[in-house]
């Protein structure tokens, strides 16, 4: 590169300070340029955006185009087929859902295999951790129980869960777990899921040139598809994961950079299916391979997860978090990372080069996801330990033979993590009365607002963590209770929100239930296919009573203020579909004024679903969100109680000053 084009391309960068408001991020970033390594924030910065992709008015379903249509005049032109505008939008939205549908329900798919070979005793290297949750999972779907081996029900279970994914007719086994009002809409307008795949292939065939040219019809199918995700591939995810490997439990863990230890052999996964994760564990626990790292010269082996496997193994091990999406490769360029070991989903191909640059192995291990120059060293279910053995066994060699400076941010926050649906239970009811009725009787008595899910990605098109956190502390302050998965909720736990003692940022109703609870103001729920334990669990509130006889009718909003992701578009729709009002900030791909907009942000609440909403700035994004959880407390006639408890406090405050 010329000093010429150098000096261009510095002349675009931001600001460290303008594009994260993570510290440690923003010392590695600084460390990079330095180093004159490239990482996502930079390329960001000179990769304009594409206008006309981002509002998604161009088509490329045949060679008859590609066909571009002008945003700011929508229905003065269509494709060559004759396609309008609202059909492009729709095809396009339509394939976002199907491919992130696709990635969670391949996961899910993945895992019940795995749980079939265990239960069928071809597989040993596995077991059922959590006997219980596989009779409570069994028992929700309606199958027998009562008096039968655990071996038997589960055979059941792997036979009946298998219909998510390869049933052609019918509805999928979870649709059991759907509140009566909720699941009627959804049988009126026959969105139902029958099997994840006849709903993927559906939507990718319709959407193909010349099929479902009714951007309504389309959008039903997407409904239909992402339901499938929500409620089919990422809930026997999250479920069978738990019989596996057991169900959280709050646990206090450490979140940020400074997990990582210099005088140690340090292994990053990163990536989202906890079977490699799990046999890591177990490796890095083998006496004979920490010996191997104290003959190195190390004190020890250090085990740190990043994004979502990351998240998964935080709550339910405890094990430590390096950093979300945006720091995965920001990580590398401490040059503490002995090993990264990487399974499927948000690993960016730019790790490889800077992996290279700092001289740490980058290992897939999975065949369907390889990296051009990254290794491959395939995970064998039947024999995980040999490719979980080696890389460790390599990033020992990696640290006995260390070339580079390490510099390592020294920071940590300590933090709670592991609120299963389950333990949510539990906490608010205790062992002989667990429910959610003390959650609903809060809600019903004004001291907490509602409920927000804020989850998903972040994107180094807006400040890292930035949106997250002051979304989640207006949330708080307004005495709104919020659930997080994924990356979002790293972002939190980074800000110090993870902590029971964080309750002094929430308002005075929801700081008086934490504090009677010991509960932290956010919970963290897990990774992204976690996102169906918030379905659980709004369920769960309706059953209970007192809010309303539909998901719908929720005082709940969801958000993922800095998505990236086709998964993140496929779980927006789900939950949308569910009922749940969703605001998505950074970009929406979408023209406003057009027909295609205007049923999706308010035609489907009209017929009974939840609806989209779209702001990129965070306290706009809150208002947005309390706004709609007031409008349900209204509806439900439940307004008037708050009204009262906030009364019921100023009172006294002025009472005891008086
Ligand atoms: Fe153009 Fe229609 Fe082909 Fe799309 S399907 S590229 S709009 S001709
Ligand atoms: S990893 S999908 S960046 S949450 Fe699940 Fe994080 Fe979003 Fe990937």
């Amino acid at each position: 590169m010329t000093d010429k084009e150098k000096k261009s391309i510095e002349s675009k960068l931001l600001d460290v300070s303008d594009v994260t408001i993570c510290e440690a991020t923003a010392q590695m970033l600084t460390k990079a340029r330095r180093d004159g390594v490239e990482i996502a924030f930079d390329r960001a910065a000179t990769m304009k955006a594409c206008p006309i992709g981002a509002d998604s008015a161009c088509c490329k379903h045949c060679s008859m185009g590609p066909c571009r249509l002008n945003s700011k005049d929508p229905y003065g032109k269509v494709g060559v087929c004759g396609a309008t505008i609202d059909t492009i939008m729709a095809r396009n939205f339509a394939r976002m859902v199907a491919a992130g549908s696709a990635c969670h329900t391949d996961h899910g798919m993945g895992m019940l295999e795995l749980f079939g070979e265990v239960v069928t005793g071809h597989n040993q290297d596995y077991s059922i951790k959590d006997p219980q949750k596989l009779i409570d999972v069994a028992a929700s779907i309606g199958l027998e129980t009562a008096g039968r081996e655990i071996k038997d029900i589960a055979i059941d279970l792997h036979h009946e869960l298998e219909k998510t994914y390869t049933q052609v007719n019918g509805e999928i086994p979870f649709a059991k777990r759907v509140p009566k009002k909720t699941l009627e809409t959804w049988r009126k307008h026959n969105i139902v899921p029958r099997g994840a795949m006849r709903e993927i292939m559906e939507m990718m065939g319709r959407t193909h040139m010349g099929e479902d040219q009714d951007y309504e019809n389309i959008v039903n199918q997407c409904s239909r598809t992402a339901l499938a995700d929500g409620w089919g591939g990422s809930m026997v995810s999250t479920e069978i994961s738990d019989i596996l490997y057991g169900t959280p439990v709050p646990v206090l863990t450490e979140v940020n950079m400074g997990v990582l230890k210099e005088n140690m052999v340090n292994v990053i996964i990163h990536g989202h299916e906890p079977n490699l994760f799990e046999s890591v564990l177990a490796s890095v626990n083998t006496p004979t391979l920490v010996e191997a790292a104290k003959a190195a010269g190390a004190d020890g082996i250090n085990l740190v997860g990043m994004c979502c496997s990351g998240a998964e193994m935080m709550s339910r091990h405890g094990i430590p978090h390096a950093g979300n999406f945006s720091s995965t490769e920001a990580v590398l360029v401490t040059g503490a990372v002995d090993a990264m070991g990487v399974d499927v989903q948000c690993i960016k191909q730019g790790l490889v080069k800077v992996a290279e640059c700092y001289g740490t192995p980058l290992f897939t291990t999975n065949p369907r996801c390889k990296i051009e120059g990254a290794q491959h060293i395939a995970l064998d279910e039947n024999d995980p330990r040999a490719c979980t053995d080696e890389i460790v066994i390599r990033a020992i060699s990696r640290f006995k033979n260390r070339k580079y400076p390490v510099e390592i941010p020294k920071l940590i926050n300590p933090s709670i993590h592991g609120f299963s649906y389950e333990y949510i239970n539990y906490m608010l009811g205790g062992s002989f009365r667990g429910s959610y009725t003390p959650l609903n009787d809060n809600i019903i008595n004004g001291r907490i607002r509602g409920v927000a899910g804020v989850v998903g990605c972040t994107n180094p098109r807006v400040k890292q963590d930035y949106v997250h956190v002051e979304l989640v502390k207006h949330l708080i302050k307004n005495d709104v209770l919020v659930l997080q998965t994924g990356c979002s909720q790293i972002a939190l736990a980074k800000a110090g929100l993870y902590t029971p003692e964080a309750a002094y940022l929430a308002g005075p109703g929801l700081r008086e239930v934490c504090e009677t609870v010991g509960m932290p103001p956010v919970l963290g729920l897990g990774s992204c296919v976690d996102n169906s334990r918030i379905l659980i669990a709004a369920s769960e509130m309706v059953k209970v009573g007192g809010l309303g006889e539909s998901i719908a009718d929720l005082p709940v909003a969801g958000a993922a203020p800095e998505w990236m992701s086709e998964k993140a578009i496929a779980i927006g729709q789900y939950f949308v579909a569910s009922g749940v009002y969703t605001v998505f900030g950074v970009t929406f791909p979408i023209i406003t004024d057009t027909k295609f907009h205007k049923l999706l942000f308010e035609g489907l609440e009209e017929r009974g679903f939840g609806k989209w909403g779209f702001t990129p700035d965070p306290i706009e994004m809150a208002n947005m969100m309390i706004a709609h959880i007031d409008k349900k407390r209204k509806a439900l006639g439940i307004d008037k109680a708050r009204e009262r408890t906030l009364i019921d406090m100023n009172d006294r405050r002025q009472i005891a000053a008086a």
